[in-house]
């Protein structure tokens, strides 16, 4: 697929995944949704790619949520379509066995604030601004975010945000556990560069099991969770990353993991 709203870049490991259509503050239509999905899927199968960086073109916004405009005509039926084609990449993004740190540069509304909440990790800009202004536009958020905000920052800031409509300001957002870093704007891509590389350069299959316990954890009862994590847990000792990890450990050098 030739991707014109999507830019993706791979280097030591770390694909950098730019939404770019920046006269719309990056806003998601279906093109978007289709190829964000579609490289992102690619990436999934990219045996080289250990981390993924996901931000936004320009100084201004992340991703100011989904289109309105394409939106504004839509009928119930397409409506329904369109939220269940962003909850798939949503779920996509959760599922993906890769950690994936959003790179929140400015507004992460609606369906971006959705998609930067899919993500493992949330780095944000000093003028990041984070908000559901859906209720404002008629509509609720379609892509997981009554689910996914509920989940982490607890029912009540999530219906104070979701209801009101407010935006908050990444210093907010921070206080609030939705931006695990505020930094300034210069810094944003460098910072999320290098917590990627770091997670790059663990074992690939650990790592991702490590975030296939939590994820689904999240949704089991605590005894459950315990169960999954100590399967995953065993799992892990038939893998040749394991062997080398605590082979290099007792020799006393640094590990080389191929993701095996
Ligand atoms: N959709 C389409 N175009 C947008 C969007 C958007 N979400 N956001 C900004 N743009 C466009 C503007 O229309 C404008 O284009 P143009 O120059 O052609 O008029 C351009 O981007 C620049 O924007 P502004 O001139 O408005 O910039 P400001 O700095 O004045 O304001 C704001 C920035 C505050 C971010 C403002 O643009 C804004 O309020 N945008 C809309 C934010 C919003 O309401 N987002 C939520 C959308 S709903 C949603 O995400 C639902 C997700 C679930 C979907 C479920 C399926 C049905």
């Amino acid at each position: 697929m030739d991707a014109k709203n999507i830019q993706c870049e791979i280097s030591e490991g770390v694909a950098v995944v730019t939404v770019n259509r920046p006269e719309s503050l990056n806003a998601l239509n279906s093109a978007v949704l289709a190829e964000l999905e579609c490289t992102l899927y690619g990436i999934e199968q990219d045996s080289t790619v250990k981390a993924v960086v996901l931000t936004g073109a320009g100084e201004k916004a992340f991703v100011a949520g989904a289109d309105i405009k394409e939106m504004a005509d839509m009928t119930s039926f397409e409506g329904h379509r369109f939220a269940q084609k962003g909850q798939r990449l949503i779920l996509f993004i959760e599922k993906m066995s890769k950690p994936v740190i959003a790179a929140v540069n400015g507004y992460a509304l609606g369906g971006g604030l959705e998609l930067a909440l899919a993500c493992d990790v949330i780095y944000a800009s000093e003028n990041a601004k984070f908000g559901f202004p859906e209720v404002t536009l008629g509509i609720i958020p379609g892509f997981g975010g009554t689910q996914n905000l509920a989940r982490l920052i607890g029912p009540n800031r999530a219906k104070e945000l979701v209801f009101s409509g407010r935006i908050i300001p990444a210093a907010k957002g921070l206080d609030w556990g939705i931006a695990n870093e505020v930094v300034p704007l210069s810094e944003l891509k460098e910072k999320a560069l290098g917590l990627a590389r770091e997670m790059a350069k663990n074992g690939a299959i650990a790592v991702g099991y490590a975030k296939d316990a939590i994820v689904n954890g999240l949704n089991m009862t605590k005894e459950d969770g315990f169960r999954y994590e100590s399967s995953l847990f065993g799992v892990l000792f038939a893998t040749e990353d394991q062997k080398e990890g605590m082979g290099a450990f007792v020799e006393k050098r640094k590990a080389k993991f191929q993701g095996k």
